[in-house]
């Protein structure tokens, strides 16, 4: 039997039951945009993050004096401090604090990964960064993609298949599932130019018809940081 760890991609959260127990860490990824802003907030020196899957459970946090974002459909919900932009969490505002986040796909995603042993917060931004720690830990690792509303997408396959092709040509890990196999190609045939390859995604557009093509941008600049964000008691904190 092969000693090679596996390191596999679980397209949907709507997939993750045939995957669940069977992985050491899975890798939640949301390129477009909740995990590029965790990573984000993390490198601009938030405390930490908690990733809450529902509106109400958002409310409730904010009725108990917590700082609360939150994001459906792209954009910020009415009466929360802010949304999904990276581009908010680089303000002074956050450094040190502890937030609450509830998005359309990413903190969900999260939340159903929360019964892994552990569960790591991946995007463009620090792929090459998690990929190294990956490799180090020597274990089964799931990239679990986000993508819209339990359907697939571009972008958060194009970022399981550079950590699986990063892993597999160490020689030490192995992919078994089509899935894995073809997300690696997805990403061999968009990173010459990842932003033209989305051009005509279904959230690139969702997002630019909000005017929100700089978060594009952003998130699809991979290594900006070297952060991994953990969950830990049910807070995401940085490593
Ligand atoms: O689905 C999510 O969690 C969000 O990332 C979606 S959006 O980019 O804020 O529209």
């Amino acid at each position: 039997m092969s000693s090679r760890k596996r390191v596999e991609v679980c397209l949907t959260p709507g997939e993750y039951e045939y995957y669940k127990g069977e992985y050491d860490i899975v890798v939640v990824i949301d390129v477009l945009r909740a995990t590029s802003a965790i990573c984000t907030a993390f490198d601009y020196g938030i405390r930490s993050i908690i990733p809450v899957s529902s509106i109400e459970k958002a409310k409730s946090y904010k009725e108990k004096g917590f700082l609360v974002g939150a994001e459906r459909k792209g954009q910020i919900v009415e009466g929360f401090d802010f949304g999904n932009s990276p581009y908010s969490y680089m303000k002074e505002e956050f450094k040190g604090k502890d937030v609450v986040l509830s998005t359309t796909n990413g903190t969900r995603a999260i939340n159903i990964a929360s019964d892994a042993p552990t569960v790591v917060i991946g995007a463009l931004l620090n792929v090459d960064a998690l990929s190294q720690w990956l490799i180090e830990q020597d274990k089964n690792v799931l990239c679990l993609c986000s993508g819209w509303q339990d359907k697939f997408n571009l972008e958060d396959t194009i970022c399981a298949g550079v950590i699986c092709d990063t892993l597999i040509r160490t020689g030490k890990f192995t992919s078994e599932e089509d899935s894995s196999i073809a997300a690696k190609y997805l990403y061999l045939s968009a990173w010459d130019n990842p932003l033209g390859y989305l051009k005509s995604s279904s959230h690139r557009r969702r997002l630019k018809n909000l005017n929100l093509n700089e978060d594009i941008k952003y998130c699809l600049t991979p290594n900006k940081t070297d952060v991994i964000p953990i969950l830990k008691d049910g807070k995401l904190v940085k490593l």
